[in-house]
This record gives structure tokens, sequence and C-alpha cells, in this order.
């Protein structure tokens, strides 16, 4: 723990952060590369969690760092209403090409939250184009985790994040229950085997009480983060998959941890060959050197806004920011990166080990579950009597001063390693964590 931020003045309100302890405990991080933070008292911390599901190519790596400063140099800032830049288009072209077959249009916003709401906006928007108005319900799923934006936050299913604005949610939206059964599936490596009849639910209860003809779209997101690290059954994705195309509702997977590598393939659609309508991404498009987020939308409903919008503006929806210079060129920097250093074959590479090292942790103190799919991964605590989540949080505090930065969700302990993580350095994290553990009774 360094100084107070003191010197530094109080006045800035710290987003999902305990403040006034913040106060008291301030961590603060004045530089990073590769894939270590370095902190005011001059430590390397390795980043465990690609800082929040962002930096898979590393941090302030040089193809990015140059490609913003040429950007900012030449072209700093120019509106994609009704006027165009080379870098935005030339992005656009890139991503698709590594969206699975038919997502050829793409959508920018600068966040993840903005894409959620994006997705949510254009499903409507489509519907109603064909003439199917009526389709106004979404279905999200518990412990979902689709931004903080009203309509995103409607769909997720993090009570804590919900709790203090359930009044102003978005009416008629159903979940569906999440998919972690530790009683039948703790200790999984890589999918479950068991449960892709969780999938049932949408057709049984959702739609059997609503109508399918009422819903506009189904959200999930195919490996959800930051629920707590869920990993989606068997045969779960198909399912939904076959019911929302029985019933012509738009399926999106919202791919803002999932996109870019992190299971090895540059979509996690890909990964589970299933394919939904709207892919949103964010986090990884820049390596999280810049805000960027986006939607790839399917040929065919990119169409239908072509076709049967009357003349003029087809979408009535953008952000000043949309396909901003700045984070354009931070996602060509971030792509050249994966290419050049085959980071999402390397991430791939990675993996079994990954998993042999989580799962080495089965009989460690308190370890009710370890999953792993791809570079994601998480640990499972007991919950301390009276005093839930409080055993991940301190283990990762002592994880931190040792050396390691994961994240706590609930009483787990989140793992997102960057896709150029060594061999070496995963034992390290791993053997920092091992050393934090011991000493969370
Ligand atoms: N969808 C998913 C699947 C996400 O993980 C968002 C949307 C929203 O993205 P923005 O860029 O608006 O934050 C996210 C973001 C955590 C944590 O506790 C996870 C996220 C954000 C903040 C905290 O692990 N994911």
């Amino acid at each position: 723990m360094g100084a107070s931020t003191g010197e530094r003045g109080d006045h800035y309100w710290m987003p999902f952060t305990d403040n006034r302890r913040f106060r008291r405990e301030p961590r603060m991080v004045v530089s990073a590369h590769d894939g270590y933070f370095v902190t005011d008292d001059g430590r390397e911390v390795f980043d465990g969690m690609s800082t929040l599901w962002c930096t898979n190519a590393g941090h302030c790596r040089p193809l990015i760092v140059e490609r913003i400063a040429k950007q900012a140099a030449t072209l700093d800032f120019a509106s994609s209403f009704s006027m165009g830049h080379p870098t935005a288009f030339s992005l656009a072209e890139r991503i698709a090409g590594l969206a699975p077959d038919g997502f050829d249009q793409v959508f920018f916003t600068n966040s993840g939250s903005e894409a959620v709401d994006t997705a949510l906006k254009i499903a409507l928007a489509f519907h109603r184009l064909r003439g199917e108005g009526g389709r106004c319900r979404f279905v999200g799923r518990e412990r979902g985790y689709h931004g903080v934006n009203f309509a995103g936050l409607s769909v997720s299913g993090l009570p804590a994040n919900r709790k203090a604005f359930a009044t102003a949610l978005l009416p008629h939206v159903d979940h569906l229950r999440h998919t972690q059964e530790l009683d039948r599936s703790a200790f999984s490596r890589g999918q479950p085997e068991l449960g892709a009849e969780l999938a049932d639910e949408l057709e049984n209860r959702i739609i059997a009480r609503n109508d399918g003809s009422t819903i506009a779209a189904v959200i999930v997101e195919p490996v959800s983060g930051a629920g707590g690290v869920l990993i989606p059954p068997r045969g779960y994705l198909r399912r939904l998959r076959e019911i929302c195309t029985r019933h012509g509702i738009v399926l999106i997977f919202d791919e803002v941890i999932c996109g870019f590598g992190r299971l090895g393939t540059p979509f996690a659609a890909q990964h589970f060959d299933v394919m939904p309508d709207l892919i949103t991404f964010a986090k990884a498009v820049t390596s999280g050197a810049a805000p960027l987020g986006g939607v790839l939308v399917r040929r065919e409903i990119h169409d239908t806004f072509m076709q049967a919008s009357p003349a003029g503006i087809e979408f009535f929806h953008g952000y000043t920011y949309s396909g901003h210079p700045l984070a354009c060129a931070a996602g060509h920097g971030a792509l050249d990166t994966y290419e050049q250093e085959d980071l999402f074959a390397r991430g791939a590479d990675l993996a079994p080990s990954f998993e042999d090292g989580l799962h080495a942790f089965r009989d460690g103190p308190n370890v009710i579950d370890c999953r792993n799919l791809g570079l994601i991964g998480a640990i499972e605590l007991a919950p301390r009597p009276g005093a839930p989540g409080a055993r991940a949080t301190e283990a990762a505090t002592r994880a931190w001063d040792l050396g390691a930065f994961v994240r706590p969700i609930g009483d787990a302990l989140a793992f997102c390693p960057p896709l150029s993580t060594s061999r070496e350095q995963l034992d390290r994290l791993f053997g920092i964590v091992r050393e934090a553990l011991k000493t969370v009774a």
C-alpha cells in the first residue's frame, strides 16, 4: 500500500470502489508494462486479471502506443455523424474479418455498456422494421453482467448492481436461471458435462408464459465473467440458439470479456460453434489502451435496416465519440499485436497449463470449486460464516501485497491473465495465490 491520495487531492469519486476505504488505504499504480503494473512504491505486480478482463496483449505495447501517437498527431478527432475517417472504416473491416461468417457490419461505441444498449436497440428496431413491433420483451440471465446503463442493467442479474435503481429499470424483462451447479458440476475441467437442459427454461417457462412473439431478444455472456466466471454446460448455448430460432428471437452474445482471443478463437461464438445474431465487444479490442466497444451485426439484420427504413437516417442512435480516431487507432495496434505475436494461438497453447494450475488448488484450504475455459477461470472458496465475500477479498489483498493482482467476486477469485503470459509467469501467479490462501482462515 502506498501513501495517501492526499497530495493528489480527494476530488475523484472512484467507480465501483469503496471510496472511504481507498482514502485510508490507497492502492496506486503509476506505470505498467507487458503483464505488470508498477506501484507508487516501485513494486511490480503481475496483472493476473488483464486489469478488468481487458489487456489481452499486456500493457503499453509498442504497436499500440505508436498507432495512438501517430493518429493523435494526424487526425485527433473527427465525428462519424455523416462524415467519415479511414481509421474507423479500416478497423471495422478488420473486426468483421475476425468475426464468424456473416457478421460483416460493425457499429462502434465507447464501452461495453453502450455496446449492450446499442444491441438491444438494434433488436427492437429490427423487429419493428419487419412489422413485428410487438416484440418488446428482453430476456437476460441471473448473475449476468451487461454493463451499467439502464437497458443493460435491466437485463443483468447481479442484485447489488440493481438494488438502488430497481424502481426505474426497463419493464418486460425476464431472467433465465444461471448455470452454476456446484452440487453436480464442481471442479469441472472446461465445460460442465451436465446442465444443457437449463436452456429449456427459455421455452418451457418464459416463452410459455409470454408467447415467443412478444420477445425481442435474449442476451447472455457465452462465459459470464463479472458474475463469478460461469462456464456454460456442454450443449447449453446451442439449445438457446435453437429455441431463439424457433421463435424468431434475436440472440445476442455479450462478448465484452470473451472476445479477442480469451477462449483461443477471436470470438466465443467460434469456440462454441454457435452463431448468435448480434455480438457485443469492448475491452480487449484495444487491449484496454483506449475506450472502444461495438456491436457486430449479421448481414440480414443490417440489410433489413438498409432496405426497410424510409429514406434518411436508418438508425437514430450513436455517440459523439462512436468510432473515435484515437480509439480506432488503438484497436488497429491491438489487432496488429495479436496478429504479429500470434496471441490467440499462444493463449490457446497456455490454456492446458492454466487449467492444471487452477485445478491444483482443489485440495487447498476452503476451496469448493475450480473452473476454467481458455484463459479465464476461478477458484471458489467456501464463504466464511456470517461474512460472505470476506475470504476472497482478504486473499486478493494479500496476493496484491505479494505481487499479483486477482479479482475477488463474491467468494470466488477470478483469473484472466494476458494471452502473452509465459508458463513461468503463470506458475508465479499461482504460487503467490497459494501463499495468500494459506494466510486466510
Ligand atoms: N458486458 C460484459 C459481459 C462485461 O463484462 C460490460 C458489458 C460493460 O462494459 P463497460 O465497458 O461499460 O464497463 C462488461 C464490463 C467485474 C467487472 O466486476 C466487470 C466489468 C466491468 C466492471 C467490473 O469483474 N465488465
